[in-house]
């Protein structure tokens, strides 16, 4: 599809420090080597990405409107924002461009207070606890949706 849309893939607060903390919770792997590998596996799949990180909860809200005209589809790893954000909840809701919520770990096998998800209830659908295996799942995913909706 030589005018596919990009997948927008969307990392918020913290995300930048992948890899060099609390390695037995999200792996040794950095941030850039999970940008390099969605972009492999997005062009296997004849698409391209946009990559970007945030720990600014209304950067990403700007970056969600953005992608309502932009985006294909959106891989959302919202960090803590997650639990917390009415605001990403909102934004989901008001761009109508399927987003899959998408993490490292698996929340609902951690604290309590990460077993509620605002985007999670806003999102197409979720990806979660399969460390850096997530995004790529999450790019395979986004890119077949698109493909259904000829996006
Ligand atoms: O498992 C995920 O992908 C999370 O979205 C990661 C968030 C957490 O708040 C969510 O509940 C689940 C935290 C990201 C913080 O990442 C760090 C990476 C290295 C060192 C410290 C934090």
């Amino acid at each position: 599809m030589p005018d596919a849309k990009p997948i927008y893939v969307l990392n918020g607060p913290n995300l930048n420090l992948l890899g060099t903390r609390e390695p037995h919770i999200y792996g040794h792997i950095t941030l850039a080597e999970i940008e390099q590998a969605c972009a492999a596996r997005a062009a296997q799949l004849g698409r391209t990405i946009v990559f970007r990180q945030s720990n600014i909860e209304g950067e990403l809200v700007n970056w969600l409107q953005e992608a309502k005209d932009k985006a294909a589809a959106i891989v959302l790893n919202a960090g803590a924002y997650t639990h917390t954000s009415v605001a990403l909840h909102d934004a989901i809701k008001a761009i109508g461009v399927p987003v899959i919520e998408t993490h490292l770990s698996n929340p609902a096998a951690r604290e309590e207070f990460r077993h509620v998800s605002l985007v999670g209830q806003a999102a197409k659908g979720v990806i979660a606890g399969f460390g850096a295996t997530s995004y790529l799942l999450a790019v395979e995913a986004a890119a077949l949706i698109a493909q259904e909706s000829q996006t």
